[in-house]
């Protein structure tokens, strides 16, 4: 739940780091390139673990670059401010990140080839993530149990809108070229053939050594000790880090540590009826 918010076509976002001016300049002039790659994602899918994944990719399994580069400016945010500054000049090939429901996307992206990773992860657990990411986050408002943000969550009034109005909008995409989809689930359960796959997807050829490095680089430890990508640099007016770790858990199922028996029924219903479409879609159902 948002603390200061405002609603651009019905999403809200957070006001202290955005604003519509920007939100509106990226669906309607920003200009994609055809060799643009970007990470999407609703938030609390492990985003920033397929950003350090992708990083490590391009850099054929070498860490140097995640170890000396703040995750944020290796693949910059394209809806905030700041990154956006950086977006305009950047030398391509770019790497984007997003958490933008599809709707909102850049109108550019449509007659491109630029790439599209989008990453989704069971709801329950994404809940989870962000019920804990609502201590450390300043502009989030820290609710008052998992029940008043799973009645948010199920109403889409939290950051980005709906979960499920995003997953069904972007997998409308499947099957098209430039759009791969993967689940949280799937990095966990195989971390080295999924990032075959993802090389395979943006036709990146690494040898047996450097897939190695990927997965050893990327793992949940690995990404904890580095300060480039465990949030340590965050300011603590933005993230207090006294309250918790940014890489919090890293694991599957840890929804049932969290959800009643009611709770996890409520979730099932509205999930059943909001994503009839997609059943047997994901891994989690
Ligand atoms: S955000 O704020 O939306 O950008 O957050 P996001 O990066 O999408 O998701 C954060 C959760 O991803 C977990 N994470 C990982 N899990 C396993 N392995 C690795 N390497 C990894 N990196 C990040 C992170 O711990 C958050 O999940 P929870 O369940 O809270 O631990």
């Amino acid at each position: 739940m948002l603390r200061h918010s405002f609603s651009h076509k019905g999403i809200p976002f957070p006001a202290e780091i955005y604003d519509p001016e920007t939100i509106d300049f990226v669906g309607n002039h920003f200009q994609v390139l055809d060799d643009d790659t970007f990470t999407v994602t609703y938030p609390k899918s492990g985003t920033n673990w397929m950003m350090e994944i992708l990083s490590l990719i391009w850099q054929q399994g070498d860490p140097s670059w995640c170890r000396s580069v703040p995750i944020w400016d290796r693949s910059p945010w394209l809806e905030s401010p700041n990154a956006l500054e950086k977006l305009k000049s950047a030398k391509p090939p770019r790497r984007i990140s997003s958490h933008l429901p599809i709707q909102l996307f850049p109108k550019s992206f449509w007659g491109s080839k630029a790439k599209v990773i989008y990453t989704v992860r069971n709801p329950k657990d994404l809940l989870v993530s962000l019920y804990h990411f609502s201590k450390l986050m300043s502009f989030l408002e820290e609710p008052e149990s998992l029940e008043e943000l799973l009645g948010a969550f199920l109403q889409g009034e939290v950051l980005y809108g709906s979960w499920f109005d995003h997953v069904k909008g972007w997998l409308g995409l499947r099957g098209r070229e430039n759009f791969f989809c993967i689940s949280y689930e799937e990095l966990q359960e195989d971390l080295r053939g999924s990032v075959g796959r993802i090389c395979r997807f943006l036709g990146k050829d690494l040898s047996d050594a450097a897939l190695a490095s990927v997965v050893q680089n990327a793992s949940f430890q690995a990404m904890r000790d580095n300060p480039m990508a465990n949030f340590s640099l965050m300011p603590d007016n933005i993230l207090d880090k006294s309250k918790g770790s940014f890489l919090r858990k890293g694991v599957v199922g840890d929804w049932k540590n969290h959800f009643t028996v009611a709770q996890s029924e409520r979730f099932g219903r509205a999930y059943r009826e909001r994503m009839q479409d997609l059943a047997g879609t994901f891994p989690w159902d």
